[in-house]
């Protein structure tokens, strides 16, 4: 860990956690009108992520993806207009939240369907690996998704392509409010269960962006000199309710002292207490930098406020189908 590694994570976890803070902020004044899953709690695994990937690395993502779309580079002011439903947007206004695109940027989308990308992933893997390419693609998902047949079918193929192909799985331990025991067998974790089908895995901490960091850097180096694909999972807390902008922890669905454990060692004041301790970073470096984020984020949401609502002759104009009749 350096100096500069240090600012780069410590800006990206908290930018991440101002945009979705923000949006908790304003989602009441009803000018959102998409349902939105955010982050809060679980910044350090895209923000680890993200200061690996290059740009030329692609990425997909699922609901909850604002935090992989910013940290893989996508545009501010494209993903807040997005969300308020505005032509400016990344996706037109068309997507809202869950549907995020930047493909100069090289994220090349997000859907609602829980393991809908896995399979898009593994096939943007198999055009860079078919281009002879050391870029990889990197599939987001939730510790969900593994419920799913898709993500079988999906790593059966990457492994049999030997495919460049990353699997990142956040695993905040619920789906909605359904606790991981209550959905799979837990005789074996999830990574445990992955290895088992071989591929690569690593297991870590997802609360804590050093450890995301240096086991993601060492997988990719071994997927980009042709190890094959490699599955990540990293334990994590969502702090807000699945859906929306509020807090459900009085529906008790997740245990006060799973709720305690989870925030006190929440990601960004865990990284920066490192930090600072080490002489890596200052108290005051984090201060100017915090204020220069609530600018920019400030900055985005005007921007987004301001851009216009997009024309209703654009209705039908960049959508899967038009595309396929024109064809
Ligand atoms: C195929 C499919 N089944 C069910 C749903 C409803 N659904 C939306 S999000 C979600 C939970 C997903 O949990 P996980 O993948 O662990 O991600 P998290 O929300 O915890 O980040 C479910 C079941 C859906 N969108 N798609």
């Amino acid at each position: 860990m350096n100096k500069l590694l240090a600012q780069k994570l410590s800006h990206s976890m908290r930018r991440i956690r101002t945009v979705e803070e923000t949006i908790a902020e304003r989602y009441s004044e009803q000018q959102m009108r998409c349902p939105t899953h955010l982050s809060t709690g679980q910044e350090a695994v895209s923000a680890a992520v993200g200061e690996i990937l290059r740009k030329t690395d692609l990425a997909v993502s699922g609901h909850r993806a604002h935090a992989h779309y910013l940290a893989k580079g996508g545009n501010l002011n494209a993903m807040i207009a997005e969300i308020y439903g505005r032509v400016t947007g990344c996706a037109r206004g068309k997507g809202g939240s869950m549907h995020l695109i930047d493909e100069s940027v090289g994220f090349m989308g997000s859907t609602a369907i829980v393991g809908g990308t896995v399979p898009v992933g593994v096939g943007l893997g198999y055009g860079l690996k078919l281009k002879g390419e050391q870029n990889i693609a990197v599939i987001f998902l939730g510790d969900a998704v593994v419920e799913t047949g898709v993500f079988y079918e999906s790593i059966n193929f990457a492994l049999l392509k030997n495919l460049p192909v990353l699997f990142v799985c956040e695993n905040n331990q619920f789906s909605v409010y359904t606790p991981l025991e209550q959905r799979q067998s837990t005789t074996l974790d999830i990574y445990e269960r992955v290895a088992g089908l071989g591929v690569m895995t690593e297991y870590g901490n997802g609360n804590d962006v050093v450890e995301v960091y240096n086991k993601t850097k060492n997988m990719t180096e071994k997927i980009r000199s042709g190890g094959g694909p490699a599955f990540l999972q990293f334990d994590t807390f969502r702090w807000r309710e699945h859906c929306g902008p509020n807090y459900d922890d009085d529906l008790n669905y997740r245990e006060t002292s799973f709720i305690e454990k989870w925030r006190s060692d929440e990601p960004i004041a865990r990284f920066e207490k490192y930090a600072i301790d080490t002489g890596l970073l200052k108290e005051t470096e984090i201060q100017t930098n915090q204020i220069e984020i609530e600018a920019e984020v400030n900055a985005a949401f005007e921007f987004a406020v301001n851009s216009p609502f997009p024309h209703a002759d654009e209705a039908s104009k960049h959508v899967f189908a038009e595309q396929h009749i024109k064809g």
